[in-house]
C-alpha cells in the first residue's frame, strides 16, 4: 500500500538524514475513488480526512449528478460533506436560489456560499476550522479550490490560475495534492481538478445517499427488489408518480450499477491473483520434484 496525504505513518530515520516508513497506520476516514478507465484500480485522494469540501461555481460547469456523486465518496470513505458554492460575487442570483434548492433536495449536507472576492462566508468555513479537523476540497479544475485555500489561510500559497472563457473550465492548475497547515492548526488538504469521479464497490454507500429510496424498499413487494423492472415496486411507483425525479432515480441506478461493476471486477483480479499464485506454487514444486530425480 502507497501512502496517501493525509496518512500517518511510523517511520525510522537513517543516518543519512531519510526517513524509510515502516508502517502505515489505520485510517479513520478517506476519500477514494475508481481510477479513469475500464479498471478496478482505486485511487486514494486523502486519508483521515474530517470535512469534505465539494467546490463547485453556480455557472456553466454546475452539476447535481456529480454532487451526488462525490456525496457517495464522503459516504464512503467515512467524511463529513460541506457544499462549497464559490464565485457567489458573479453568479445570477436566480440561479443561485434555484441550484442551492436542488442541492437542499438531494442532502442535508451544509451548503456554504462563498466569494473569494467580496469575502462572503469565508468566516464560516474558517469558523468549523478548529485545530487538529482536516478539510479537502474536491471539485472540477476552475471551481475555484485553491483561490478559497488562499483566502482562508491570507496569502498566496497555492497556485490559481483563470478559468476558459467560453466553457468555464479550469486549466489543471494544481497538479498534486497537498496538505496545508492553517493558522489554527486546522490543515487543509488541495486536491487537482477532477475530470471523472468514478464510484467503487460501496452499494450500501450509494443507497445509504439516496436516502428516500432506501426508505421506500421496505415497501416493495419483493423483499429482493432491484427497483428496476419488479411489479409492485415503491420506487418505481414513486417515479411515476412525481415524489422521485427521473433523473434522480437514474443516477441512483447508474450509481448502483457502476459500484456493481466495481465489485465484479476487483472479485474478478483478486481471483486472477489467487489462480496465479497457485500456478507459480505448482511451476516451483514440479521444477523441484524433477530435480530429485
Ligand atoms: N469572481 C470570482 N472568481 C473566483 C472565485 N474563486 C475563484 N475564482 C477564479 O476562478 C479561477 C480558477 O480558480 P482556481 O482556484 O485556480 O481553481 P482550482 O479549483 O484550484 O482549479 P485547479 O487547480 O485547476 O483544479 C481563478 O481565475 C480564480 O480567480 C470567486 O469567488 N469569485
Ligand atoms: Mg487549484
Amino acid at each position: 500500500m502507497t501512502p496517501a496525504v493525509g496518512d500517518f505513518v511510523r517511520f525510522t530515520p537513517n543516518q543519512h538524514g531519510e526517513s524509510i516508513i515502516d508502517e502505515i497506520l489505520p485510517r479513520n476516514s478517506w476519500i477514494k475513488r475508481k481510477s479513469a478507465g475500464r479498471t478496478s484500480d482505486e485511487n486514494v485522494l486523502a486519508a483521515n480526512v474530517d470535512f469534505m469540501l465539494i467546490v463547485t461555481p453556480v455557472d456553466k460547469t454546475f452539476s447535481i449528478r456529480r454532487i451526488e456523486r462525490f456525496l457517495v465518496l464522503a459516504e464512503s470513505g467515512r467524511v463529513r460533506p460541506v457544499i462549497v458554492i464559490t464565485k457567489s460575487d458573479i453568479c445570477d442570483p436566480v440561479d443561485m436560489a434555484v441550484n442551492i434548492g436542488s442541492i437542499e433536495e438531494i442532502t442535508d449536507a451544509e451548503v456554504i456560499e462563498t466569494s473569494s472576492v467580496s469575502g462572503l462566508g469565508i468566516d464560516r468555513l474558517q469558523s468549523m476550522m478548529t485545530a487538529g479537523k482536516t478539510f479537502c476540497a474536491v471539485g472540477t479544475s476552475g471551481a475555484g479550490k485553491s483561490t478559497l485555500l488562499n483566502r482562508i489561510a491570507g496569502s498566496g500559497v497555492a497556485a490559481t490560475s483563470d478559468i476558459r472563457s467560453k466553457d468555464n473550465k479550469g486549466r489543471h492548475t494544481t497538479t498534486g495534492r497537498h496538505m496545508y497547515r492553517l493558522e489554527e492548526g486546522a490543515w487543509f488538504i488541495d486536491t487537482p481538478g477532477l475530470r471523472e469521479v468514478g464510484i467503487t464497490d460501496d452499494t450500501e454507500a450509494v443507497e445509504d445517499t439516496f436516502q428516500e429510496i432506501k426508505a421506500l424498499a421496505p415497501q416493495c413487494f419483493f423483499a429482493d427488489c432491484t427497483h428496476s423492472h419488479e411489479p409492485l415496486c415503491a420506487v418505481l411507483e414513486a417515479v411515476s408518480d412525481g415524489r422521485i425525479k427521473p433523473e434522480r432515480y437514474e443516477s441512483y441506478m447508474r450509481l448502483r450499477r457502476e459500484s456493481e461493476n466495481h465489485a465484479l471486477r476487483t472479485q474478478h483480479r483478486l481471483e486472477k491473483k489467487r489462480q496465479d499464485k497457485n500456478l507459480s506454487k505448482r511451476v516451483k514444486a514440479a521444477g523441484k520434484r524433477k530435480k530429485r530425480f
